[in-house]
């Protein structure tokens, strides 16, 4: 496992139980991923990062739901509650992670009017959060993920990284869904068609 890191996507306290966009049982896999992160040489986390006024909040657009979906200039957007808004106690890491050999935080969000799911490319598909250079100028071949949440920004992540020609894996126990509409059942289809491997 020499060429490969082990991606922790958005293990925070807002998409964890009592937090602004929770996700059911997200904090259960917190134990878990730190045990995973021993077996592992090269960790990198995520950490959502929104200004306050975040143009992927509905609190931003007038009479607009959360969880509704709107078009934006880059393309369709879903509507959050307000969530990790920077330098928050929401925006922290969960207080029971421990990965003190975690070697990069890679940030993302944090221009107002656009939203980035993906830990390499924001909502425009297009913009590059920097680390793709990153892992490939280091050598890594291999992308293993978990986190939060499955079918959102571990989903776009992890065919981000395939699409960069990353071997990638995903290990389903160590993330939790936020399964609106189907969208759980979606990623696993998306995952098999795209030859990312869920474990
Ligand atoms: C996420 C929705 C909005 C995630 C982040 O981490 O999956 N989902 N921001
Ligand atoms: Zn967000």
């Amino acid at each position: 496992m020499k060429n490969s890191v082990f991606l922790v996507i958005d293990p925070q306290n807002d998409f964890c139980p009592g937090g602004l966009l929770a996700v059911n049982g997200g904090d259960e896999i917190i134990p878990l991923i730190n045990r995973l992160a021993t077996q592992h040489k090269h960790v990198v986390l995520t950490q959502d990062w929104h200004p306050a006024n975040h143009s992927s909040f509905a609190s931003q657009h007038k009479a607009a739901q959360p969880f509704s979906q709107i078009e934006m200039p880059y393309g369709p957007q879903t509507l959050w509650p307000d969530h990790c808004i920077i330098g928050s106690g929401g925006a922290e890491f969960h207080q029971s992670l421990d990965v003190p050999h975690a070697e990069l935080i890679i940030r993302k969000g944090f221009r107002q009017a656009i939203d980035s799911y993906s830990a390499f490319f924001e909502n425009d598909h297009k913009t590059p959060t920097g680390l793709g250079g990153y892992l490939k100028e280091r050598g890594f071949t291999a992308v293993t993920l978990v986190g939060l949440a499955f079918d959102y920004c571990v989903r776009y992540s992890a065919e981000d990284a395939k699409a960069l020609g990353f071997d990638v894996e995903v290990i389903e126990a160590a993330t939790r869904a936020i399964d609106m509409g189907g969208t759980a059942a979606a990623t696993r289809t998306s995952f098999a068609e795209r030859g990312i491997i869920l474990t």
